[in-house]
């Protein structure tokens, strides 16, 4: 069997603003535009991978969480309405996935190998969480791809940042054996925001721009220090200042999709493609991508 690749990781960030703001049929709030820096660096992030041939999706969610281990959609298809509990005015999203269940377990049966506790996740009432919907449509607004969706473990609230990024590294390095083995071509996505500090109270239009601003300059500062050292290749240094980003900025890379990302991509030296910035209720949300297929992926 030929050997699989991962064709490009991105950096795909999942406020509910977004799919609020596209009116796809889906959602079921409607709204006059707003965060158009972002949707367009989605739009740009779309046009870049248009022409790269790819068979599923990998994601990883900081809003599906789970205390016990990292586990993984495990029914071929989930179709349900997912409401966001804190924005249910701007999030209500009748969904419909489909789950590469094969690459799943691969990727499961790889991470349990490594030592780390695993779980499928086979109920078939489970409401998918809105951060992979909305990873999932502003990514791939047609949904005609499978994907895989893996949780967000704790293990930053549990334990540590370190110990977070020791976990996720050892999950980054299953996933991409896991796919190499598959014989697939996939895209991994770390669906997270940067810095996460956001405003308490809503502005009366949630979509009026003129309210629209990084929390404090400290907050951009991070977003961007971290933006920098993606565009100039330096994932190394991303790692070693998780701990400090994640706990100042209070980083949604907290849910380990950053460090998962990353090793998965196996701690790039290029330069990532930076498609979009902007902030959502104050929030710094970056739309990244890691062209692999320019770099011979897959022929090491
Ligand atoms: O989940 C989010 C987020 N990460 C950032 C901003 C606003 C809402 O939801
Ligand atoms: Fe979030």
């Amino acid at each position: 069997m030929t050997r699989g690749e991962i064709v490009a990781g991105c950096l795909a960030p999942h406020p509910p603003h977004l799919v609020y703001a596209e009116n796809p049929p889906q959602n079921e709030p409607t709204a006059e535009g707003g965060w158009e820096q972002l949707r367009w660096g989605y739009e740009r992030l779309r046009d870049s991978l248009s022409d790269i041939d790819y068979d599923v999706i990998v994601v990883l969610s900081p809003h599906w969480q789970t205390y016990v281990g990292t586990h993984f959609l495990g029914l071929p298809h989930f179709k349900n309405l997912s409401v966001d509990p804190v924005f249910p005015n701007l999030f209500r999203y009748n969904y419909d996935l489909n789950i590469d269940v094969d690459l799943s377990k691969q990727i499961c049966d790889k991470a349990k190998d490594a030592g780390l506790t695993v779980k499928m996740m086979n109920n078939p009432d489970f409401r998918i969480d809105y951060g992979t919907i909305t990873t999932g449509h502003m990514f791939n607004p047609k949904w005609d791809k499978p994907m895989v969706v893996i949780s967000s473990n704790r293990s930053s609230a549990y334990y540590s940042v370190d110990v977070m990024q020791e976990m996720m590294m050892e999950l980054g390095k299953a996933t991409r054996d896991a796919i190499l083995d598959s014989g697939k071509k996939a895209v991994v996505l770390a669906s997270n925001s940067l810095s996460h500090r956001h405003f308490t109270t809503e502005s009366e239009v949630p979509e009026d721009m003129s309210k629209e601003h990084i929390t404090s300059h400290a907050m951009h500062l991070w977003d961007m220090r971290m933006i920098e050292y993606m565009r100039t290749g330096q994932s190394q240094r991303i790692i070693d200042e998780m701990p400090e980003f994640t706990e100042q900025a209070i980083a949604e890379s907290d849910g380990g999709g950053f460090t998962w990302l990353l090793s998965t991509l196996d701690i790039p030296t290029y330069p990532a493609i930076l498609h979009g910035y902007g902030t959502i209720i104050g929030t710094g949300n970056a739309i990244v991508e890691w062209p692999v297929y320019k770099h011979k992926e897959g022929e090491k």
